[in-house]
């Protein structure tokens, strides 16, 4: 294999410190260093995508790729370019120093003329991947089908109006789980991306509504068959291709999933750029999910505070990740999940180097957000105020009426009495909005 593609890093990126002058090395993240009682790299389970790493030139609506890639010049032989694409996606992998990796089948595996000759070149770069992981002790946190490029998916996949296309991405779909699990995939996503529509003069929601239903009914019981024991996760993004998509986020799905008996079959791929241009907060869609069981897994990024649509950069806000990380450890923390960097270098930022810089800047963000929810956790800081917040609902009025034996009939009678008279309380935002600052603020290792 050529060790060459990245030839300004010589080895692992190494922790040099909080004063590091070394730009190619970690502040914080410290695979090993023991965080309530497990290691770093275990809480984050950090991947890297392939699409926007890989596979992305560097181009945009107004210009070509701009990008430093030898593997994705034009004029090569397709698999030639898809093997060197791979020696270098792992040698970036290794000398960054992370476990998992996430692909679409497009990402890795050139189109062939027909779907057989698709699936079968899949099946030779899946074979070059897993002799990849062998040799570098990588895994895959999930894989996934690209459901939204091809023309033929131009108004979407399972709720396209034509169900030739609906048979066309349910054949790739299970082609795409088959070698998730055949690499030991930890989990299989799907992002309707352009499961929605442009304009509802020519959709019917309600079909398209059961036909989305139909499509991941039968993804789950594909899964089932062939025993793939990952989470499969649904991935929530509110617009962007298609003007309105279905996945909305992460309450929307949950609504989707309950409607048709899928609740437990899915799980959620929460992006950060995603629950932003929802109008949410991350610490919201994360908080929805913990809340309903649904949190399975997410794609860290950023969004662009004065821009409308999915910037995708690399996140760099402790603030931001903090309380995610906060809601996620409160939660358990991942199972098979992970923090996998769905987050793209700006198109000026040409040089492979680049690539680990934005990296690099994402994991010692995460480090030291996880650092900072640990310390939350330790000092009880939102759940001691919360806890005493809530403690009514431990008493006896709160639990007569949990409990189902309260009436309209009995709470009016004890109100009217007299024996039940609330006096509002302060609910003390700003004082826990400077008791998390102050874990913020206190993190300095
Ligand atoms: C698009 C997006 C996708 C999914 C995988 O916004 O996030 O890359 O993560 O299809
Ligand atoms: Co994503």
């Amino acid at each position: 294999m050529s060790e060459d593609f990245f030839s300004d890093v010589t080895g692992i990126i190494p922790f040099g410190g909080p004063d590091a002058s070394d730009p190619l090395s970690y502040r914080v993240y410290q695979p090993d260093r023991m965080v309530l009682g497990k290691r770093m790299e275990d809480h984050l389970r950090i991947a890297v995508c392939l699409w926007h790493s890989f596979a992305w030139p560097g181009s945009d609506v107004f210009g070509v790729g701009t990008f430093d890639r030898p593997w994705l010049v034009a004029g090569q032989d397709p698999m030639v370019a898809a093997r060197a694409k791979l020696d270098a996606a792992f040698e970036f992998l290794t000398k960054l120093g992370v476990p998992f990796f996430c692909f679409h089948d497009v990402d890795v595996s050139p189109a062939g003329a027909t779907f057989a000759e698709s699936r079968s070149n899949l099946d030779t770069v899946a074979g070059w991947i897993a002799e990849h992981m062998d040799r570098t002790g990588k895994h895959l946190l999930w894989g996934t089908a690209n459901l939204f490029s091809h023309p033929r998916y131009a108004a979407g996949a399972a709720t396209n109006p034509d169900p030739a296309v609906f048979a066309y991405a349910a054949a790739q779909v299970k082609v795409m789980l088959e070698t998730t699990q055949r690499l030991g995939g930890a989990n299989y996503t799907l992002w309707g991306g352009r499961e929605g529509y442009e304009t509802l003069l020519n959709t019917d929601l309600a079909r398209e509504e059961t036909q989305l239903a139909r499509f991941l009914t039968l993804v789950a019981e594909h899964k089932h068959k062939i025993g793939f024991k990952g989470l499969l996760l649904i991935e929530p993004k509110p617009q962007e291709p298609t003007k309105h998509q279905y996945d909305y986020d992460a309450a929307t799905v949950h609504g989707f999933l309950v409607r048709h008996g899928l609740e437990g079959e899915y799980h959620v791929n929460l992006e950060v750029n995603h629950a932003t241009l929802a109008g949410h907060s991350f610490h919201h869609d994360v908080a929805y999910a913990v809340a309903n069981g649904i949190f399975g897994s997410i794609d860290a990024n950023r969004g662009d505070p004065q821009n409308g649509w999915d910037t995708d950069q690399f996140p760099n806000s402790v603030d931001e990740l903090s309380l995610a990380l906060y809601e996620i450890l409160k939660g358990g923390g991942f199972t098979t999940g992970g923090f996998n960097f769905d987050a793209k270098l700006r198109r000026q930022s040409m040089a492979r180097t680049d690539l680990f810089h934005g990296h690099i800047g994402g994991i010692d963000t995460l480090a030291r957000s996880l650092l900072v929810a640990a310390g939350m956790i330790e000092h009880r800081t939102l759940d001691a105020p919360r806890d005493a917040r809530y403690a009514g609902w431990s008493g006896a009025v709160g639990t007569s009426i949990l409990d189902g034996s309260a009436s309209l009939e009995s709470l009016e009678a004890r109100v009217a009495a007299g024996a039940i008279a609330p006096t509002p309380v302060s609910g003390g935002q700003e004082a826990l909005e400077n008791a998390v600052n102050q874990r913020i603020w206190a993190i300095r290792d």
